[in-house]
């Protein structure tokens, strides 16, 4: 680790536990900023990385690059993303322990970038024949992939995903990546159907439209303007070069993963048959709605191979099976238009699934012998935007289940070193957010309890009920407020609304809609006739059995609660690599640092806390060998050779420096340094000793 004297002031510490004030977050962001300012984009605290999205190339991934960082001690070199996928990957392979890199941060933060760089230093440092190759080139394709069926353009990013990501690498025992696995999150199925203003549609309708050839986009039935379809007639239009180059590395990556061409063309008819579904209009009579477009549906029932009839009712029709009293009643133009984009959302939703699955399996290592892993978090952040829904409830309930682990596996690691290295550990005061885990979670009384609740026993419940259930139950709750008639006027938030305190702060969230999202309703009718459909995906997504089944179907946000709760499980038995990802401004602009935005995000992602729970104990820890092989030249005892053993010389050099008892302490290993300022002082007379010593030599050469 490099702290030279002059450098310090202008660029910032490279850990930031080094910061003389570690309390204060706008310290701590001015020295992000600083380093930001040298197109330094990384700072460490302690173990984990900060990194702050440049927004433009700063030429510190080649190859050549990555080399740098291969089997060199963290400690040696400047924080990167390389040195810490390195450090994980090492541990992993020399000390047998399964990583994961935990990827988080808001939108536009970088996170998605970085997730391909840890998948880049792997790619550069394992080895290149045959089979392991060819496993490489998988994982790198299926982001192509991923991206063009769960990417779309937002206003916060060009490329932003629209769904969560793990995907566990998998390595032999000579280190070399045999396969992989990814597990998908909560997919943004709603933007099928509607774009916010300036906002696209997934990338994969523009890619198809514009890529594929005439005779192509023939046999879909479709034609190449955007306006002609519904679902993509409110969103921003797009570039065609970008969209044709995409759509054939598209092409390109199914081919590599195994697709075979009829499942690529299965799949273009499943995305084509959604842009026709849109085209489905109707028109209503006497409160019953039916079809007014044939040409459409004929094209979505051609494409899907399904019967006309059968769709046709379904979209017009539900039928309800109570307690074995079948009744079938028409839907009203509204209920129709309702139900057919919930059938869209579907298909889309079931088809990402699939592809996942299929990546999956040809993923997949050919042995037999357990493999070790390291995984690959890419989630969405913390949100807390101006109108929060359904959607954010979620993922901010993701978020504080993130920090729990966080807390869980930050002090556990903190902790278990400090064992290891036999020095006394202290119970460190930190906020522990389980209460608010809990105010999810708990049986009966808990958000999602409630809201299953509401939404799965019979009766006249809307979001207004359900809101009225939450106030009642919660009322008192630490971390929740609803909406009080009495407290009106002070409350920022309107009679639909209630509160949660996060751990990140206080976030109001609308009740509208809740219930409709959470019930994630597609009538029977439309499930029915896509599980008759004799589209090879389509049938296999649609299972007659789920069909059948007299079950009542989970609530999306139970699914949710499960799938998160699963990933813990799967987190928790690994140690842990940190990566926290900060966009620098609101406008994708380069070189520029705004400086209440990255405060903001400094907040949420929890990083004072962080910074405070490594400094209540040691700031800083070395192992004795290179804190000897970089001071000793400060001490006349271990100055140019010691020759005992590395930590009697470190002893030695402490004593000559003249450290006070309760500055440090001696691991087992490692010497622990309390304060940076005895660290600073050690660094500032090395940096002079070097420049003496250099000034020595320059006069002897000069003297020959
Ligand atoms: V979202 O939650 O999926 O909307 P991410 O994934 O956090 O978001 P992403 O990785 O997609 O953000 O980064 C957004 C854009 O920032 C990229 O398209 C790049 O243009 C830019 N970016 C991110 N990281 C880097 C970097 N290390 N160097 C240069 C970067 N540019
Ligand atoms: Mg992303």
């Amino acid at each position: 680790m490099e702290i030279s004297l002059k450098d310090r002031d202008k660029v910032g510490v490279q850990d930031a536990v080094l910061l003389e004030d570690f309390n204060s977050s706008e310290v701590f962001v001015n020295n992000l900023q600083k380093r930001f300012n040298e197109n330094l984009i990384y700072t460490n605290i302690g173990p984990v990385l900060v990194s702050v999205n440049p927004y433009k190339d700063v030429g510190i991934y080649s190859s050549q690059y990555a080399k740098e960082f291969h089997k060199k001690h963290f400690f040696e070199t400047t924080p990167h993303i390389f040195a810490l996928t390195d450090t994980a990957y090492r541990s992993l392979i020399e000390e047998n322990r399964e990583q994961c890199i935990l990827i988080s941060g808001e939108s536009g933060a970088g996170k998605t970038e970085a997730s391909k760089k840890v998948l880049q230093y792997i790619a550069e440092v394992t080895g290149s024949k045959g089979q392991v190759e060819k496993v490489k080139n998988k994982l790198f394709q299926s982001n192509p992939v991923l991206e063009a069926f769960g990417n779309a353009k937002t206003s916060r990013n060009d490329n932003s995903s629209r769904f969560g990501k793990y995907m566990d690498v998998e390595f032999d025992y000579e280190g070399n990546p045999v396969g992989g696995n990814i597990l998908n999150y909560l997919l943004e199925k709603s933007r099928v159907i509607n774009q916010f203003n300036g906002e696209r549609n997934f990338h994969i309708f523009y890619q198809l439209l514009a890529g594929a050839s005439d005779t192509m986009l023939n046999d879909l039935l479709l034609k190449r303007n955007l306006e002609s379809y519904y679902y993509l007639s409110h969103s921003q239009k797009g570039t065609c070069n970008k969209e044709k180059s995409a759509f054939e590395e598209l092409n390109k990556a199914l081919t590599i993963i195994e697709f075979t061409a009829e499942e690529q063309i299965d799949i273009f008819k499943i995305i084509a048959s959604i842009l026709h579904l849109g085209n489905i209009g109707f028109v209503e009579e006497e409160g019953i709605a039916s079809v007014n477009n044939n040409e459409s549906i004929d094209a979505v029932c051609k494409l899907l191979n399904c019967d006309k009839e059968e769709l046709k009712n379904a979209l017009t029709h539900k039928t309800i099976d109570a307690k074995g009293d079948v009744v079938t009643s028409p839907l009203d133009r509204e209920t129709a238009i309702y139900a057919r984009d919930a059938l869209a959302k579907a298909i889309y939703d079931k088809l990402f699934t699939w592809l996942v699955q299929k990546i999956n399996s040809s993923l997949q290592a050919n042995t037999q012998r357990k493999n070790s892993v390291i995984g690959i978090l890419d989630i969405y952040g913390f949100e807390i935007f101006q109108k929060n829904n359904f959607e954010q409830l979620c993922i901010n309930f993701c978020n504080e289940k993130l920090q729990q682990l966080f807390i869980d596996l930050t002090l556990k690691q903190e902790q278990q070193e400090y064992l290891k290295e036999g020095i006394e550990w202290h119970n460190i005061d930190y906020f522990d957010n389980k209460i608010i885990c809990d105010l999810f979670e708990m049986k009966f009384k808990g958000i999602i309890s409630i809201m299953d609740e509401e939404c799965l026993v019979p009766g006249n419940t809307n979001d207004l009920t359900l809101l009225k259930k939450l106030n009642k139950n919660l009322q008192g709750h630490k971390h929740f407020k609803g909406f009080n008639k009495m407290l009106k006027k002070q409350m920022k938030f309107e009679n639909n609304e209630f509160q949660v305190i996060h751990y990140a702060g206080p976030v109001v969230y609308s009740v509208k809609t809740f219930i409709e999202k959470n019930n994630d309703l597609l009538f029977r009718d439309l499930r029915y006739a896509m599980s008759n459909s004799q589209h090879s995906i389509i049938k296999n997504i649609f299972p007659k059995s789920e069909v059948m089944s007299m079950r009542l179907p989970e609530t999306a946000f139970t699914k949710f609660k499960k799938s998160v709760n699963d990933l813990m499980k799967i987190l928790i038995d690994k140690e842990p690599n940190y990566i926290r990802c900060i966009k620098p401004n609101d406008d994708k602009r380069p070189s520029f640092f705004d400086v209440d935005i990255v405060s903001h995000q400094v907040t949420y992602l929890g990083l004072m806390e962080n910074l405070r729970v490594r400094r209540a104990g040691f700031a800083y820890r070395r192992s004795y060998e290179s804190f000897l092989k970089r001071y000793k030249c400060l001490c006349k005892q271990t100055w140019p050779h010691w020759h005992g053993n590395a930590k009697d010389g470190v002893q030695q050099l402490i004593c000559s420096l003249g450290f006070e008892n309760d500055e440090y302490k001696m691991g087992k290993t490692k010497i622990f340094i309390r304060y940076p300022k005895s660290l600073f002082q050690t660094e500032d007379a090395f940096q002079r000793k070097k420049h003496d010593l250099v000034s020595v030599i320059k006069a002897t050469w000069k003297g020959y």
